[in-house]
């Protein structure tokens, strides 16, 4: 059986993969989508590669307090853009590509990293964890895998009301350790439910890599247990994943249940900002997969077919950074939220011990905001 591993991805008989490396395309798979339509998704791509380099200087600045790294995973803007608005977005925390092409303003992520006023969770999450019920993408959880469960029983009640939404769950491959998994895994495929579940496969769980998560060959592999298809996409081939999607939201909107899709991919960065990867992962490793850039190899495809030229791509990608660079300027200035925040909109009336709390925390503050 066909094991995959960092230097084979591409020899996988059932890898399924529509840009290769080099920007060529395999002609009769490229999804039909309009120009303006890719240019989105590049536009979104960039954005997000933009937003965490910008948050990890940020963060080593000490201006902001933490980052999730989510260089070299923006493929999987293709997922979200082959579902309807109205399908509901279950992500782990490395999915901001998918909140973006859905519509959340970056200006709101930009104020959710600084925990400002103006933080529609007003710093009370750990930046990198929001959500936007507007745009149905749901706040992730911290505890891995847990929202596979919820994404399920979303789609288990969005098949009892008929409403024809359909929920897409992302993970990464440590949570297919967890219970969630195989609950929500089983779950799905015994109701027959309208999900699909998308487990972003970046090789690490932190410092874990994954051939010491799992004795399975492929993680795809785990969906013949469930009795449900597996899809295993290239993870840095943003076609790759929006035609994997498209067809696991066509069958999960027809009746025919949820699909497990492995998309194989690869973080280029740090776990975290609190995290050292050079200390359990080879240089040589991580030049195998930029070679494999989601972006540069997109940008590659729309420059070679004039979907894009050169200069145009350069200058979308400046005017990215620029304005990042004012969001960030007008975050910063945005004042921080009062001290009662804390307490409040947890309850519609504050209960007596927050507010016994609170006027502990002032007296200690010494009556400071
Ligand atoms: C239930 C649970 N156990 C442990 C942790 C600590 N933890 C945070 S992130 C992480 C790794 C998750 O890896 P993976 O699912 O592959 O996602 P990735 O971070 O690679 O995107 C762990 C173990 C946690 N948050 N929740």
């Amino acid at each position: 059986m066909f094991t995959l591993s960092s230097k084979n991805v591409e020899e996988s008989p059932q890898f399924k993969q529509i840009i290769v490396p080099d920007g060529s395309v395999k002609k009769d798979l490229v999804p039909k989508v309009s120009n303006k339509e890719l240019v989105r998704w590049y536009r979104t791509m960039v954005t997000v590669r933009v937003l965490d380099e910008k948050a990890m200087r940020l963060q080593r600045q000490g201006r902001i307090g933490f980052n999730v790294p989510t260089t070299g995973q923006e493929a999987h803007v293709g997922a979200a853009a082959a579902l309807k608005d109205t399908d509901w977005i279950f992500p782990a925390y490395r999915e901001h590509g998918a909140a973006l092409y859905r519509g959340l303003p970056l200006r709101t992520i930009v104020n959710h990293y600084f925990g400002n006023n103006d933080d529609p969770h007003r710093g009370r999450r750990l930046p990198g964890l929001f959500g936007s019920r507007d745009q149905r993408f749901v706040n992730p959880s911290a505890p891995i895998g847990t929202q596979i469960i919820h994404a399920v029983g979303a789609a288990y009640a969005a098949k009892y009301l008929k409403d024809g939404t359909v929920t897409m769950v992302f993970f990464g491959d440590g949570a297919t350790s967890s219970n969630d998994f195989h609950s929500g895994m089983n779950f799905a495929k015994v109701f027959d439910v309208p999900c699909v579940l998308i487990c972003q496969n970046n090789q690490y769980a932190i410092s874990l890599p994954v051939k010491r998560q799992t004795k399975a060959k492929n993680l795809v592999d785990k969906a013949i247990g469930y009795g449900m298809p597996g899809i295993q996409v290239d993870g840095n081939d943003v076609f790759a994943v929006y035609s994997a999607v498209s067809e696991a939201a066509k069958r999960a909107r027809k009746g025919n249940g949820p699909t497990f899709i492995e998309s194989v991919t690869y973080r280029l960065g740090a776990h975290s900002s609190s995290d050292d990867p050079t200390r359990y992962r080879s240089k040589e490793e991580v030049e195998t997969w930029e070679a494999r850039d989601p972006i540069k190899r997109f940008r590659t495809y729309l420059i070679s077919q004039a979907i894009l030229t050169e200069e145009e791509s350069k200058q979308i990608d400046a005017d990215i950074v620029d304005n990042l660079n004012q969001l960030v300027k007008e975050a910063e200035a945005v004042e921080k939220p009062p001290l009662e925040t804390m307490f409040t909109d947890v309850y519609e009336e504050m209960p007596w011990h927050l507010k016994e709390q609170l006027e502990n925390l002032r007296r200690i503050m010494g009556g400071g905001k």
